[in-house]
């Protein structure tokens, strides 16, 4: 192995890593709970539990996100949005990856992390706009350092790496986190992503949810490791798996990689478990593959009642603070219906737009092309063609 990209660090083929060093990156035995789910502080000596106030602060996101997921789903329903991939139930994940970061650091995201790159800061309404199939992508992925959301399965991995590095050899501080389902550790990109990250030792967070399905495809057919957080090691980093319904034990675990990549100790990959309680997305019948007994069994592990009732319990969470977030989640969506509920006039020739620089000659003629259909539409209609096409009709 090169040490030119490992400086400092001793080789494998030395033979000088101890099984004590490598058991160090695999992950605990069990995930990471440090609030269980009815409610109660389970200490863990490795992970302090988040302070009231931060845990207050994220619990107020939650809210808004489990808002949000519901809002987008009835108006996915009225036809006012073509597709949306739910977080219900996986919003503590959600609030957490977005929560850890510093200005400085990016975020990338899959299709699903919606509430996570709202939780970031970008106006719901420019998020929306890439669901709703009017524009490219809604919203300048530069402006709160967070990537487009993308379909393509674990390509985002591999963009994510490539900013660390860029940061690495600039020398800044940037940490980036990067989003995949379980699903997606499947793919070469996930692989490639894993062993770049480790070898050039950049600063990067993998943070997998696994919500137990692909689709229709289950985590027992998906892999037979005894858990995505294992696989780090085979790459050389280290796995941690976290409660991914737990919102403090999130905050904890995925604030603790993120300080070790900013301090140098680069990436680290943290699983989540976590489930998918609604379908896939609104194209998606998930009775056909799973009973509503396998659903109802993560009803009562939920993140948001689990939060709630630590916050209750302690007194940290009055009810007149609860009206409140719960009126501000309302407003977030009232604003989310008022402007997918208007109309956007759409520009055709935009569609050639953006992509290049320059446009490239068979772009130019598909733009010539539609501009003459577009304005052989708009002309109107000649009456003796008309005339014929209704006598047509009629036979
Ligand atoms: C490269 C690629 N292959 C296949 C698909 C089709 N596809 C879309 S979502 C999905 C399941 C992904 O599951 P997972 O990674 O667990 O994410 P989840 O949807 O559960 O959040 C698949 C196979 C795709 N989008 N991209
Ligand atoms: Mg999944």
């Amino acid at each position: 192995m090169s040490t030119a990209t490992n400086e400092g660090r001793e080789s494998v083929l030395d033979g000088v890593r101890t099984p004590t060093a490598d058991s160090a990156l695999l992950p605990s035995a069990h995930p990471v709970q440090l609030v269980d789910p009815e409610g109660r502080h389970t200490p863990d000596d490795r992970y302090p539990l988040p302070s009231g106030e931060d845990l207050l602060g994220a619990y107020g996101r939650l809210v808004s996100g489990r808002r949000i997921n519901d809002q987008a789903n009835a108006l996915v329903r009225q036809g006012r949005m073509a597709v949306y991939p739910s977080s219900h139930g996986q919003e503590a994940c959600q609030v957490a990856a977005a929560t850890v970061l510093g200005d400085e650091d990016w975020l990338f995201p899959t299709y699903r992390d919606t509430v996570a790159v709202v939780t970031r800061g970008v106006d719901p309404l420019e998020v929306f706009t890439l669901l709703r199939g009017d524009w490219h992508s809604g919203y300048d992925p530069y402006e709160h350092k967070v990537a487009t959301q993308a379909t393509p399965l674990a390509t985002q991995l591999l963009h994510a790496v490539g900013v660390a590095h860029a940061a690495k050899l600039r020398g800044e501080s940037t940490v980036v986190l990067a989003m995949c389902g379980d699903g997606a550790t499947s793919e070469g990109d996930f692989h490639e992503a894993l062993n770049f990250a480790a070898v050039f030792h950049v600063p990067v967070v993998f943070f997998i949810q696994n919500n137990e399905f692909a689709i229709s495809v289950p985590l027992t057919s998906q892999t037979v490791a005894p858990s995505l957080a294992h696989k780090a090691i085979g790459y050389g980093m280290p796995g941690e798996r976290v409660d991914g319904n737990d919102l403090a034990a999130l905050l904890s675990v995925l604030g603790s990689a993120v300080s070790r990549a900013r301090d140098g100790g680069g990436p680290s990959l943290v699983e989540a478990h976590t489930y998918r309680m609604q379908a896939h997305t609104n194209a998606d019948d998930a009775t056909r593959y799973r009973s509503a007994d396998d659903v109802e069994r993560w009803i009562p592990k939920d993140p948001l009642v689990r939060m709630r009732t630590y916050l209750k319990g302690l007194e940290l969470l009055s009810d007149e603070a609860e009206t409140d977030l719960a009126a501000a989640a309302d407003t977030i969506a009232a604003t989310i219906r008022k402007g997918l509920n208007t109309d956007v006039e759409v520009n055709p020739a935009d569609l050639f737009e953006y992509v290049y620089a320059e446009k490239t000659t068979q772009l130019r003629e598909q733009a010539e092309q539609l501009r003459e259909e577009l304005a052989r539409d708009a002309a109107p209609a000649d009456p003796a063609v008309t005339g014929s096409a209704t006598k047509e009709n009629q036979r």
